[in-house]
């Protein structure tokens, strides 16, 4: 891969920008003391898990503080970029060359190309000061790319073991989320189980925010893409509030968790926003799903407003009992009739065998979706076997849906206003974005962490950066063992040990305050106008952490 030639001002202003690290590495560089806390258990199936993982459960909790760190091996490591970008993947790739280098000029740094494939095809490429130059503080993750292959058979783990010990590598670094992190430890476990001599560290990468727990405030990315899709929801609030003649219906990635919507709800106050966890708890259907927006939509019009902004998660059909109970009987048929659907000769074939082999119930709910649905919801499943929500319109869905009642209200004399939808989905556009202040901040200290945790001659850890609502130089750095957050989970008919994927706390203080306000977000118009990243200005524009984690810590 060659570096990009031509670069924007911006670009080259921010490449000056030097990150902040906790105050350990500031000083000392990533060799640092190495302090070991309490054994910690897997948070749940203990049993189960210090079973599959006899050689890399139970290991102690990590915290590094000043002090000289043990006279570590040469350090020849290998990174990762596994699954969707997220920014700031670039930076946790210079904390780690800059961190190896503080340890010892002879260290190395490989880039596996195009994700956990590269390290099994053995593609590769060389880090150096030189090329990084050009990707430092930039969003993306081009300077290697990143890939869904899952590493889950032996046989891949060999293949990768056999490139590099031609490469000569004794470390690998994985940055993704539950995911890749969760084959990071199967990984570790294996090669520590044959002995092969390499250690195998993760990093918490994803924009939807759902790999955290109590050991780990947040994945990358999240902080910048949340403040991306808050800045065009906040652009199209104003267009709302200037043309007042539309209703803007607008999906937001983030997979099966809302955290993404939570956070730009919570950044912009629109008049509805969809909790999937929520729509899970109170068990609701598509229908009484529709329901409560129709219902947003004739009150505001009886004062007269017939605009607004509703919030999509793109995960929200997964919650929804009925719509669950049919993407559950999909996969099921997807799976078992793979190769006789893949010969059907068109979609409506596909679709008529699909319709035949659902349940009564499920039938249902499929006849009722608009052709395009259907078809979306036959699409492939991922590598990891999930539905890829990203791929369905579930904002054109919902807008549909509630036109038509809309409709049928007028018909009966319960509604007057006029209602014209307009559609939007941001995902893509949040992924690569330069990453804010605290994402470069974050992800160079995740690297450095990555760099200390090797030097330190340690696998099967996951990097936590941690005390990230506080200014960076009061982050502490440290290692959780991967082991400890996983638990088994029933996937392809089987229980598999995977990290357990946190949704939106509905006990929380972030999902406590869209609660408490959005009854007036609803009829009133109380839009947020958050604009653009600011990377130069004062701290309170530039620095401050997400509305989220701000609550999570327990601020105001
Ligand atoms: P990760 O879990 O790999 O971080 O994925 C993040 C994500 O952006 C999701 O929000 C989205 O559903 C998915 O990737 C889209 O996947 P793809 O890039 O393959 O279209």
């Amino acid at each position: 891969m060659s570096a990009t030639n031509s670069v924007s001002p911006l670009q080259r202003a921010r490449s000056d920008y030097q990150p902040k690290l906790p105050l350990v590495f500031a000083q000392q560089g990533a060799a640092v003391r190495c302090v070991e806390g309490d054994c910690l258990d897997p948070l749940a199936d203990a049993e189960a898990i210090h079973k599959l993982f006899p050689h890399t459960a139970g290991l102690p909790i990590l915290t590094f503080e000043p002090g000289e760190g043990a006279a570590g091996k040469a350090l020849h490591a290998g990174v990762i970029l596994s699954g969707g970008q997220a920014p700031g993947g670039h930076n946790v790739i210079a904390g780690l060359f800059d961190g190896l280098k503080s340890l010892n000029p002879a260290n190395r740094l490989v880039g596996f190309l195009g994700g956990p494939s590269g390290l099994v095809d053995g593609k590769q490429l060389e880090i150096t000061a030189e090329l990084l130059v050009h990707y430092r503080n930039t969003g993306g993750f081009d300077i290697i790319g990143s890939g869904r292959t899952k590493l889950e058979k032996e046989a891949q783990f060999d293949q990768g073991l056999e490139h590099c010990r031609k490469l000569g590598l004794n470390a690998l670094v994985v940055v993704g989320g539950d995911d890749s992190n969760t084959n990071a430890c199967v990984l570790a476990e294996y090669y520590r189980k044959i002995d092969a001599g390499v250690d195998v560290i993760g990093c918490p990468k994803t924009i939807d925010g759902d790999l955290k727990n109590q050991f780990i405030d947040a994945s990358f990315g999240f902080d910048t893409a949340t403040k991306v899709y808050a800045e065009l929801v906040g652009n199209v609030q104003r267009d709302a509030n200037s043309a007042k003649k539309y209703y803007h219906f607008i999906k937001l990635m983030g997979r099966s968790a809302s955290h993404i919507a939570l956070e730009v709800a919570l950044q912009t106050h629109p008049n509805a926003t969809l909790i999937g966890e929520e729509v899970a708890a109170r068990k609701l259907t598509l229908s009484q799903v529709v329901d409560q927006l129709v219902d947003i939509v004739v009150r505001r019009a009886e004062q007269g407003r017939h605009f607004g902004v509703f919030l999509v998660p793109e995960g929200i059909v997964e919650f929804m009992p009925d719509m669950q109970q049919l993407i559950k009987e999909l996969n099921d048929v997807l799976h078992e009739h793979e190769p006789y659907l893949k010969n059907l000769p068109t979609q409506d074939d596909r679709r008529q065998f699909l319709f035949n082999k659902l349940s009564a119930e499920a039938g249902k709910s499929f006849s009722v979706l608009p052709q395009a649905i259907q078809i979306q919801l036959m699409l492939d499943r991922d590598p990891h076997g999930n539905v890829q929500v990203s791929r369905i319109d579930t904002e054109k869905l919902l807008a549909d849906i509630v036109e038509d009642r809309l409709r049928e209200k007028k018909a009966q004399g319960k509604y007057h206003g006029k209602f014209s939808a307009q559609c939007h989905f941001f995902g893509y556009e949040g992924r690569c974005a330069a990453p804010s202040n605290f994402d470069a901040d974050y992800c160079y200290s995740l690297g450095f962490t990555a760099a200390a945790l090797l030097g330190a001659g340690k696998t099967g850890y996951i990097a936590s950066v941690r005390h990230l609502d506080r200014p960076a130089a009061d982050w502490s750095a440290g290692g959780v063992p991967l082991t400890t957050m996983m638990n088994l989970e029933r996937r392809h008919g089987a229980d598999k040990p995977v990290i357990r994927k946190a949704l939106v706390d509905l006990n929380g203080r972030p999902f406590a305050e869209l609660a408490a306000r959005r009854e007036e977000w609803a009829v009133r118009d109380c839009y947020l106008y958050p604009g653009p990243i600011q990377y130069f200005g004062p701290s309170e524009v530039c620095d401050p952490p997400t509305r989220t984690l701000q609550l999570e810590k327990g601020g105001k």
